[in-house]
């Protein structure tokens, strides 16, 4: 089933092998599920336009994780319902073989009402048909919250559990906990965790959370937020932690992605058992572009997560993603000139080892033969960071620059492994397996394609290099 894809071979800017609509607007990742045998992946839509707007859940499903089929449009807001000015972000479960959508009905001037509100399927994730008692889950009385949405649910024994994005005006973001028999009634327990917005060490997390999600990963448990900082959707915040008497108590904190361009990440468990992480990324450029383009929001790749001996988190790209590699090119080790160039394309999967040595080193990306564009990704030893900088990555005024970055710091005699992976406009970059970043880059030129090495003053030296082309994920319509 293919339900009126475009996936517009012509537009240079639209990626290839990541999800995204057929048309129009997407954000948030909602309720993936691994049904009967396939995954499906819900999203935040406007089909109207290229906006944000009236939020529909829009919906594919996919065999491999990797390959994608849209299907059609699972949940619209219901006029004179409590989801009347859209159906916002949650979860699915399996209620005891019920497949069910747990997500943010919204009503009011200025979306200012917001409840839990439950979509069940009869035919296998086809069609949903609300529920009558809807809405479940409202604020308790008594709180002063700014947001009560994107509910995040899952089970401990007879009961289920659901974890409410929120934030406590005057005080700072918070994740509310209920808890059910029956998904249908819920009694407010407490705050599973909140956090002053003054609170800067080593981060401010801001005075509104949203898409919490709440899992366990090795002995510890992970809490994600998206956090709304000054304002504006800013950053996920990753704690890890304990899990005691239904209360989070966090022991660190960190970015969860150190790129510009992701967020509302939302998990699920595969049937193996792995922690399988899906986000957003938003556009780096201007909406008036946006609108021309006639599509806005991107998927990113699905990473998997997994504890690390030193208490962090491993994130690493899905393993599945090898079945979109194509032709292969390998380069041995050896010094490489600054700027020499290695390879070119605009869809491929990289993976290259450098010698560290105590100077910056890294790959200079989709540079013009110029050097007039090009995207920066490298390490830096003084700062022990790896950066992407996108100040020249575009000619277009429309496309935004900045120059991001996040701590790695490398063992002595440890390589900077970098794994990237470019589809037209977006770059993601994995690092020594500890590290991500999620970039929007809109090289203007059409020769903006090469890949070179990044060796300011002098050469870097390249143990290895290993370039994919990557095939398109919608069946040959690249
Ligand atoms: N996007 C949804 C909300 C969520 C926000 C609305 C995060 O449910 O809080 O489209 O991007």
């Amino acid at each position: 089933m293919l339900f009126g894809a475009t996936h517009c071979p012509t537009d240079p800017h639209r990626p290839q092998y990541h999800f995204l609509p057929p048309a129009n607007w997407m954000n948030d990742p909602n309720g993936p599920i691994f049904w009967q045998g396939r995954y499906h992946l819900f999203y935040q839509h406007n089909p109207e336009g290229p906006r944000w707007g009236p939020m529909h859940w829009g919906h594919a499903t996919s065999p491999d994780l990797v390959h994608w089929e849209h299907l059609p449009i699972a949940l619209a807001p219901t006029p004179g319902s409590p989801d009347e000015g859209g159906c916002w972000s949650g979860c699915a479960v399996d209620d005891g073989g019920v497949p069910t959508l747990v997500y943010t009905g919204v009503t009011g001037e200025r979306f200012a009402v917001q409840r839990t509100c439950l979509a069940m399927s009869d035919d296998g994730l086809l069609t949903f048909r609300k529920h009558p008692a809807n809405p479940v889950t409202e604020p308790p009385p008594g709180m002063d919250l700014v947001g009560f949405r994107d509910p995040c649910l899952w089970r401990e024994g007879e009961l289920w559990y659901q974890a409410i994005g929120s934030g406590i005006r005057g005080y700072g973001g918070a994740v509310l906990l209920f808890r059910s028999p029956d998904l249908v009634h819920w009694e407010y327990l407490h705050l599973l965790y909140a956090r002053s917005s003054e609170d800067a060490d080593p981060l401010p997390t801001g005075g509104m959370w949203e898409c919490p999600q709440f899992f366990p990963l090795g002995d510890r448990h992970v809490l994600l937020v998206s956090a709304i900082v000054e304002g504006r959707p800013g950053y996920v915040a990753c704690f890890i932690g304990r899990y005691e008497k239904q209360r989070f108590i966090p022991e660190t904190l960190r970015r969860l992605d150190y790129g510009a361009d992701y967020y509302a990440p939302i998990t699920q468990l595969d049937p193996a058992g792995r922690r399988i992480l899906w986000g957003w990324s938003w556009e780096g450029r201007s909406p008036d572009a946006q609108e021309a383009a006639g599509w806005a929001g991107v998927m990113a790749l699905p990473r998997i997560l997994s504890p690390r001996p030193d208490g962090d988190l491993a994130i690493e790209p899905a393993p599945e993603l090898a079945a979109l590699r194509g032709r292969h090119h390998a380069l041995g080790g050896g010094a490489v000139d600054d700027a020499g160039l290695l390879l070119s394309g605009d869809c491929l999967e990289v993976i290259a080892e450098l010698e560290a040595q105590g100077r910056e080193v890294g790959l200079r990306l989709r540079r013009s033969p110029g050097g007039e564009e090009e995207t920066l990704v490298y390490y830096d030893p003084k700062t022990s960071r790896l950066i992407v900088d996108r100040e020249r990555s575009s000619l277009d005024p429309a496309a935004y620059g900045g120059v991001h970055g996040g701590p790695l710091a490398l063992g002595p005699n440890e390589p900077l492994r970098l794994h990237l992976f470019l589809d037209r406009s977006i770059l993601e970059v994995y690092a020594n397996g500890r590290v991500a970043l999620t970039e929007r880059i809109y090289p203007s030129r059409a020769d903006s394609l090469a890949i070179a090495a990044y060796a300011p003053g002098g050469r870097a030296s390249l143990r290895s290099l290993e370039v994919w082309e990557l095939t398109s994920i919608w069946g040959g319509t690249r």
